[in-house]
């Protein structure tokens, strides 16, 4: 969908979310594989998800202050955790949780209200779920489950929250290609929601039916992080992801912030390659962004709204 490129391509600036489950032990989104946390004992965390102080509005306004024009937000990570209302599993948040609620319906109607895109990051990678596993060691039938499971969960994301801009895939490198169905997966995204683009962070050229280039951790073109390598930019719509310090999860340990300057620096450099900068915040257990993305962010939009078009 051409006009959908465009626009895209046009925001510029969007707020990526890291959150789930993993944000309590506040070390990152990894820490369930980089610690060796049993499933058993992983799952126990939502025992006590409960972040009372999650206001959607409140994060809308934050990225629209900073100039920002859409969220990407994590719907489901490599932890099978899924953090919104689905009847595929019941590793979620209303289920699982004490919380009991889906913050991504709120942050769907916030993002209405105020003229903001969501887009919904979706892990293809699995860490939890049996039939992953032993769909990877060759079971097939172990396999269909599992992409069985994928496109419910495709299917509830693009009928249950109004317009959703785009679905951001991630954990391509886990299994080789042919095993993702892409052709089947795209086309259902298409057919629901014909309007949704589709950014894939496979680190790959451009397969077919990708709607925007994701390039992560670096500008397009470059590989300074090591996740772009070899990869050349497309004619497709481009987006940069980067953290605002080390992970993309929150993280207590994480205190290599990026300046002021240097996220500006990077929003114009990326703009100059006509990309779009999804910057990344990863909220903390209660709901709430930590204050030093929201004073760094604030300055941001001081910048944007002098000098960035609106
Ligand atoms: C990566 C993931 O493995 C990270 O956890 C994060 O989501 C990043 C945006 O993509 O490849």
């Amino acid at each position: 969908n051409l006009e959908a490129r465009e626009e895209f391509q046009d925001m510029k600036f969007g707020m990526f979310i890291h959150w789930g489950v993993y944000s309590i032990l506040a070390d990152g989104e990894w820490v369930m594989l980089l610690k060796k946390i049993q499933k058993d004992n992983y799952s126990r965390l939502a025992d006590f998800f409960n972040p009372q102080e999650f206001n959607a509005e409140e994060w809308v306004k934050i990225a629209k202050d900073a100039g920002m024009k859409y969220i990407t937000i994590t719907s489901r990570h490599h932890d099978s955790f899924s953090m919104f209302d689905t009847d595929a599993s019941d590793f979620n948040i209303v289920d699982a949780t004490p919380y009991g609620k889906d913050p991504l319906k709120e942050l769907a109607e916030a993002c209405k209200k105020e003229g903001i895109k969501l887009n919904f990051y979706y892990s293809l990678l699995d860490w939890r779920r049996d039939d992953y596993k032993d769909g990877k060691k060759g079971d097939e039938e172990a396999w269909n489950k599992y992409v069985g499971f994928m496109k419910a969960q495709l299917t509830e994301l693009l009928t249950n929250y109004g317009e959703v801009g785009c679905i951001w895939f991630d954990g391509h490198w886990d299994q080789k290609e042919a095993n993702w169905h892409y052709d089947e997966i795209y086309s259902l995204i298409h057919k629901l929601s014909p309007n949704t683009l589709i950014a894939n962070n496979h680190h790959i050229q451009p397969i077919p039916g990708d709607d925007v280039q994701t390039f992560e951790r670096d500008l397009p073109g470059e590989n300074h992080g090591g996740f772009n390598h070899g990869v050349e930019v497309s004619q497709l719509p481009l987006e940069s992801c980067a953290t605002m310090a080390g992970k993309w999860g929150y993280s207590i340990y994480d205190k290599k912030f990026k300046s002021t300057k240097q996220l500006i620096h990077f929003l114009v450099k990326a703009a100059g390659k006509n990309g779009n900068l999804l910057l990344n915040v990863g909220p903390m257990p209660n709901g709430k962004i930590q204050p030093e993305f929201v004073d760094t962010l604030g300055e941001v939009g001081e910048w944007t709204s002098k000098y960035g078009e609106s």
